[in-house]
C-alpha cells in the first residue's frame, strides 16, 4: 500500500527559520509526499542535478499545495526557491538509499542550505 507523507512549509520552527518540516524523510518507491504552504511565500521543486537519474523534476507553485509521487530510489534533493539562499531544503530518500551519489554537494550550493544537506545527510 502507498503511504502520503506530510511536509510543512514554515517561516519559523523553534529556533530556525525558513524550513521544511520535517526535513528528511524516507518513504517508499511508489510513496507520495504532499508539500503544504502552512506559512505564505513558500514552494518546493527538485533541485537540478540532485535527483537520482532518470527521475522525473518537479517544481510546485508559491503557496501552493503540491503532491508528488516517487517512484525512482535515491536521494532527492529539494529547496523552496525564495529562500534556497536562507537554507531552505529538505531531503527524501526513496526505498533503500543508504548514501547520497558521491558529487551531490559538490556544486554551488548556498552555505547555509549546505549546511542543512549534511545535517539531513546523516539520517541516511
Ligand atoms: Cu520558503
Amino acid at each position: 500500500m502507498a503511504e502520503t507523507f506530510e511536509v510543512h512549509m514554515l517561516n519559523k520552527d523553534g529556533k530556525e527559520r525558513m524550513v521544511f518540516k520535517p526535513d528528511f524523510l524516507r518513504v517508499g518507491p511508489g510513496d507520495t509526499v504532499r508539500f503544504i504552504p502552512t506559512d505564505k511565500g513558500h514552494n518546493a521543486q527538485s533541485i537540478k542535478g540532485m535527483i537520482p537519474e532518470g527521475a522525473k523534476p518537479f517544481k510546485g507553485k508559491m503557496n501552493k499545495e503540491v503532491e508528488v509521487t516517487f517512484s525512482d530510489e535515491g536521494v532527492y534533493a529539494i529547496e523552496c526557491k525564495p529562500h534556497y539562499a536562507m537554507g531552505m531544503v529538505m531531503t527524501v530518500a526513496v526505498g533503500d538509499a543508504k548514501e547520497a551519489p558521491k558529487d551531490f554537494l559538490e556544486r554551488r550550493i548556498p552555505k547555509k542550505a549546505k549546511q542543512r544537506f549534511e545535517k539531513q545527510l546523516k539520517n541516511l
